[in-house]
C-alpha cells in the first residue's frame, strides 16, 4: 500500500497525514569556514597568537562540525593539519567556533597566511579559507 514515491491517503484528505516516500540522495555538503580572526595579527617572534575561526555545516545528517584544522603558509592534505579546539568543548553543532594558540618562536619575520579547513560528521572537509599572519 505504502510505495516508493507514492502519496499515501487513508480516509479524507484533510484528517489523514500524506505521507511522502523519497528515494535516499547521498550528496556531499561541506562545512565552510569564516570569520578567521588572528589575536594579534601583527605579532612579535615568539608571541603566542590566539586563531580563531567560525565553522558551518549548513547540510547534513547531522548537520554539525566534526573537526577543524589549520596549515601554516602552506595548505597539506585534509586532516593532516594542527587540530583547532571547540570554543564550547565539543564539536557537535551546525555552528561551532574553535580555536588555537599558535607558537611563533619558529616562524620567520614577515607575513605567513593561516589557512583554516572544517570537516563534518559525514567526513567531508570543506573549502579552506586563510588569513594573514605578520611575525615582526
Ligand atoms: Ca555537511
Ligand atoms: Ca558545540
Amino acid at each position: 500500500m505504502l510505495a516508493v514515491g507514492a502519496v499515501y491517503l487513508m480516509g479524507e484528505p484533510e484528517d489523514q497525514p500524506q505521507v511522502l516516500c523519497y528515494e535516499p540522495m547521498i550528496v556531499e555538503t561541506p562545512p565552510v569556514v569564516w570569520k578567521i580572526s588572528l589575536e594579534p595579527a601583527s605579532a612579535k617572534k615568539g608571541e603566542t597568537v590566539r586563531l580563531r575561526a567560525t565553522a558551518y555545516d549548513y547540510i547534513g545528517n547531522p548537520p554539525a562540525i566534526f573537526a577543524v584544522e589549520a596549515f601554516l603558509d602552506r595548505l597539506g592534505d585534509p586532516g593532516k593539519g594542527i587540530p583547532l579546539l571547540p570554543a564550547d568543548s565539543a564539536f557537535d553543532e551546525g555552528c561551532e567556533e574553535a580555536y588555537l594558540d599558535l607558537e611563533t618562536g619558529e616562524l620567520s619575520a614577515g607575513t605567513h597566511r593561516v589557512y583554516v579547513r572544517a570537516r563534518d560528521y559525514e567526513g567531508t572537509w570543506g573549502e579552506p579559507d586563510s588569513a594573514m599572519l605578520e611575525i615582526k
